[in-house]
């Protein structure tokens, strides 16, 4: 489809919770053989499977309140988005939080609280987290608005209620710019070759600002580390195909920062624009990307989510398996959104 058609809207929530689901089996292993990865999604086309055999965790979870949030308030309202995830999560503790971010999600359920941000700062002494829980359910901020300054503000903010350190929350802007520009079509020919350097622009900007400045300082990190990282991403890809797994892993990380996953989630889906050795000749791109992500190891649901939403918006919904689709808790709830949110997106400019 054209830029932001609802093929893409569609694709890019509904890759988004099969990353999630079919990552879980591998999240926190270390060593993930390709084998082992393709047994696993071989495995959902068996007949017997499907009727959401695979639940999703904490990603969809608190990526299904940020999409409510946006749709019913048509903009982004920090007091809706954190009342949901607090209620989100007393509902449903055990869908694998961060073990951190409990503390916080308990903190936004007092209805005594004025500042829903507050909680958030005092994570970790006081810097607040760098995990990637802000990124992982960041993708709806660029399903919502169209303008990038928007989607900047929107997903950092949306980010801050349980993530204040800036390294966390710049992944969740880093992700949010990354689905938005694959839904402009910045990932078709001849778009392709300059959409990292897009990422590393506005990137620039991002972590230009003093907040990010002094947390970098506080960690030993580079002066500008995600535009460090996509700089990584963007060396590794102009080596092609010698690309191992393990100088992937040791270039760009797999863990739980979000410096440590979301640059990796975009190499997943640049590398995979490609067949590749190693992957399936009946895999398309899609496919592709969501088998090389769990075979990185680490934190897979997170990092098949985020490239799931990446390449989803590239995609499109054809892209992805039915039998997948149909394996997969949330997926159905998350196309039916997707059409709302393009029909959002389509409207009026949304206000804040
Ligand atoms: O970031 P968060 O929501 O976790 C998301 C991850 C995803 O993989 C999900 O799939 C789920 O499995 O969890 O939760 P946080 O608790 O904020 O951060 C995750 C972890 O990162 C923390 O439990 C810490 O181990 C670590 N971490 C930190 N450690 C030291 N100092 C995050 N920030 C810091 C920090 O500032
Ligand atoms: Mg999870
Ligand atoms: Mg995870």
């Amino acid at each position: 489809g054209g830029p932001a058609s609802l093929s893409r809207f569609r694709g890019a929530l509904v890759a988004a919770v099969l990353g999630d689901c079919v990552g879980g089996e591998f999240e926190g292993a270390e060593e993930v053989p390709m084998d082992r990865v393709l047994q696993h999604l071989n495995g959902l086309e068996d007949e017997s499977r499907g009727d959401g055999i695979l639940q999703y965790s904490d990603d969809t979870a608190m990526t299904r309140c940020v999409v409510q949030s946006l749709l019913t308030r048509a903009g982004f309202d920090e007091q809706d988005m954190a009342r949901r995830f607090a209620k989100e999560y007393s509902h449903s503790p055990g869908r694998g939080y961060g073990a951190g971010v409990i503390q916080v999600l308990r903190k936004l359920a007092s209805p005594h609280l004025n500042d829903v941000f507050q909680p958030a700062r005092a994570q970790f002494s006081g810097h607040g987290s760098f995990g990637n829980g802000g990124a992982m359910r960041a993708a709806p901020f660029a399903l919502a608005f169209s303008n990038p300054v928007d989607i900047r503000r929107y997903s950092r903010l949306g980010a801050m209620l349980t993530h204040s350190c800036s390294l966390g929350y710049n992944g969740a802007v880093l992700q949010a710019l990354a689905v938005h520009i694959s839904l402009q079509g910045g990932l078709d020919l001849p778009h392709r070759p300059t959409f990292i350097n897009k990422l590393i622009s506005e990137m620039e900007e991002v972590e230009a600002e003093d907040a990010a400045r002094s947390d970098s300082r506080v960690f030993s990190e580079s002066e500008f580390p995600f535009c460090d990282r996509l700089h990584r991403v963007k060396d590794l890809m102009e080596r092609n195909n010698s690309v191992s797994i393990e100088e992937v892993i040791s270039e760009l990380g797999n863990g739980i920062a979000a410096l440590h996953s979301v640059p990796t989630a975009i190499f997943c889906v640049l590398h995979c624009l490609e067949p590749r050795e190693g992957l399936p000749e009946r895999y398309g791109g899609l496919e592709r990307t969501m088998a090389y992500s769990l075979a990185l190891g680490g934190d897979t649901d997170t990092i098949a989510c985020m490239a799931g939403a990446i390449a989803g918006a590239h995609y499109g919904i054809d892209a992805i398996p039915q039998i997948w689709q149909r394996c997969c808790e949330g997926a159905e709830d998350a196309d039916i959104n997707a059409e709302r949110l393009h029909t959002l997106y389509h409207q009026a400019p949304a206000e804040g």
